[in-house]
């Protein structure tokens, strides 16, 4: 019996790549050296697309896939998919959320200690004979007892913030909606900033959160403030976080998100008040490993009985009509 066609787009580990062959007829897009000759061959009988946060779904490519069911996609964030034209084309796009939780809140406060306590220049005086030298490195600020903020109080900010208690926090938050939990809410994101020592931002990226935090947000926070970002690069205007921590405005950051990535700007990474991180926020091998899984069992799910088990919110309503 023929199997259906999956298409996929990035990489994928040897696990996955078994699990998908178990099921589908994979093709790889990055591999075709003529992708609209295979549109021409195959694009019709596309079923089914495994994809990334990071690739997500290109443009175009759901309309040229006429009989395209499901998308499921390695990652919790998918705003490289519009998931409101899949759902009108009742395409079910599923991702990764739950899964990456821990891991992505212990990278958050990895940033926190790592530029509170100024871990990468303490490691570079140690390595360097400077203590020998020089003497004891200059001492650094605690994170404990502070005004914790978070810009996106949902799986992953929650988490956060209970770690964050074990450092005897505060915890201060927004999120569209307020939230049935024992924390400060505040109604914007300005006021926020306002209140903490440390702005965690965890929101999904995409158009609505674009440049969430801004020039406005930054002053803010303010000389002594903190910003955490392990979101995604386009929640944070890049261009005004670099001059608020020139000009003293803002006093540091941990970021593991860029707005170009790769690329991260030479004036960032010439910044000692700066801890800099190549987007590794779930980057483990259990975590990734889970994260394949999942994005797996959702094919594997949709195969046997048409629904998956993590839908993303849009197409929910999608999942088992
Ligand atoms: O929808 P709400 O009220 O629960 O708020 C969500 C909040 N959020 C926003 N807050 C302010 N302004 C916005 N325009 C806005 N859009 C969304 O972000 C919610 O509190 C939070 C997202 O939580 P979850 O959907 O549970 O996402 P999760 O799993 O925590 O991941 C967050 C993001 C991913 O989308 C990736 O970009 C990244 O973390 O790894």
């Amino acid at each position: 019996m023929t199997k259906p066609i999956l298409l996929q787009i990035g990489n994928v580990t040897e696990r996955m790549k078994n699990r998908f062959d178990a099921l589908f007829d994979v093709h790889v897009w990055f591999d075709q050296q003529d992708q609209d000759a295979f549109m021409d061959a195959h694009g019709a009988d596309v079923v089914g697309i495994a994809t990334d946060g990071h690739w997500g779904v290109p443009d175009n490519l759901l309309a040229r896939l006429p009989n395209l069911k499901v998308v499921s996609s390695y990652g919790v964030g998918y705003d490289a998919i519009d998931a409101d034209d899949a759902a009108a084309r009742g395409i079910l796009v599923s991702h990764t959320p739950n899964v990456l939780n821990d891991e992505v809140a212990d990278t958050a406060i990895m940033l926190w200690l790592a530029t509170s306590r100024r871990l990468v220049q303490a490691d570079k005086w140690a390595r360097s004979g400077q203590w020998e030298r020089d003497g004891a490195f200059p001492l650094t600020r605690s994170v404990q007892k502070r005004q914790v903020g978070i810009l996106g109080m949902g799986r992953i900010g929650e988490t956060i913030a209970k770690r964050a208690l074990g450092f005897d926090a505060t915890i201060h938050y927004h999120s569209r909606t307020p939230k049935d939990i024992d924390f400060i809410y505040h109604s914007t994101v300005k006021e926020l900033a306002a209140a903490v020592d440390v702005l965690f931002v965890i929101t999904p990226g995409g158009a609505s959160t674009y440049h969430l935090v801004n020039d406005e947000v930054m002053n803010a926070l303010g000389a002594e403030g903190m910003l955490i970002n392990v979101a995604r690069g386009s929640v944070v205007d890049e261009t005004a976080l670099i001059a608020a921590l020139q000009d003293g405005r803002l006093g540091s950051a941990g970021l593991d998100v860029f707005e170009q990535e790769p690329k991260i700007p030479d004036a960032l990474k010439a910044m000692e008040n700066v801890v800099l991180l190549p987007h590794v926020g779930s980057a483990s091998v259990e975590t990734r490993q889970a994260m394949g899984d999942l994005t797996c069992e959702n094919l594997e799910r949709y195969t046997q009985d048409g629904t998956v088990v993590t839908p993303v919110p849009e197409c929910a309503d999608l999942n088992g009509t």
